[in-house]
């Protein structure tokens, strides 16, 4: 009689929807990674991982950064309690075990991933950020390529109407190199808030690998040379969308992360 009683009191109507799952979806961030390996891939690249703990030869030496030499100040490195292991503070080391990997062939690659730096947290520094770093290693690559892979890249990732210009800078592991800027995507050029008045946006760093960065990759720089760049995807992604503070992608705010679904 209890039985009968407790299952006529929850009786069920079993003729009422259910309960909807909530969906999930991806991480801005991780929907961004994947436009840019989509882009990327028509472009001939393939995805290259690599270890985020490295060690200071491949993250520094091998970069063409000794240690003590001045450059080692553009990284503010988190070391270890492990001597001469650290976090890798961009993902140019990857490109290191990808020559490694690839010689003596020719090749493409992308290297996405998270890269660690210990500075001052602000609206555009984190300590922890993702970078994609590109690749390619051949027989007659030049600038040319390099610039055309770049302008492609900015057309099919912010339109069909993008100028790049590049400027001269410095990188220790690039001869020449430069900073490749796109005309701004809010004001065309005209000068605004976004642009601070200039009409141009930074996009990424790029270069001709170094001799001796190929020569410590395996590759002879006498018969091959090759372009390399890198760009982090959370500012392109705060340029796509406007995002003021790059904190946002790592705070786990819903109230964030529910805009890009
Ligand atoms: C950048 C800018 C320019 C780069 C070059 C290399 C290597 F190993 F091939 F020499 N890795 N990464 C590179 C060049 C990265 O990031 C702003």
């Amino acid at each position: 009689a209890a039985l009968a009683e407790e299952l006529a009191q929850g009786a069920m109507d079993v003729r009422l929807p259910g309960r909807p799952p909530s969906l999930g979806y991806l991480h801005i961030s991780t929907q961004t990674l994947r436009e840019i390996y989509d882009i990327f891939a028509r472009l001939g690249f393939h995805v290259f991982r690599s270890r985020e703990v490295e060690d200071d030869v491949t993250n520094f030496q091998m970069l063409n950064l000794p240690p003590d030499h001045p450059a080692r100040d553009m990284w503010s490195t988190f070391y270890t309690t492990d001597p001469g292991l650290l976090m890798r503070t961009h993902t140019s080391p990857g490109q290191i075990h990808a020559m490694r990997k690839y010689h003596p062939e020719p090749f493409r690659v992308i290297l996405p991933g998270k890269c660690y730096r210990y500075e001052q947290v602000s609206t555009r520094h984190e300590h922890m950020f993702f970078q994609v770093e590109g690749l390619a290693i051949g027989k007659h690559i030049t600038m040319a390529d390099l610039k055309g892979v770049l302008e492609s890249f900015a057309r099919q990732m912010f339109g069909a109407n993008r100028r790049l210009r590049f400027r001269p800078s410095y990188f220790p592991f690039t001869e020449p190199s430069a900073e490749a800027d796109m005309d701004c995507i809010l004001c065309g050029g005209e000068g605004c808030q976004i642009c601070k008045q200039t009409g141009w946006l930074e996009i990424l760093g790029c270069g001709m690998v170094h001799p001796q960065v190929l020569r410590n990759g395996g590759y002879d720089p006498d018969e091959y040379s090759g372009f390399a760049f890198g760009m982090g995807p959370e500012r392109i992604a705060m340029l796509k969308h406007g995002i003021t503070d790059i904190r946002y992608f790592f705070a786990n705010d819903l109230r964030f992360l529910q805009q890009f679904p």
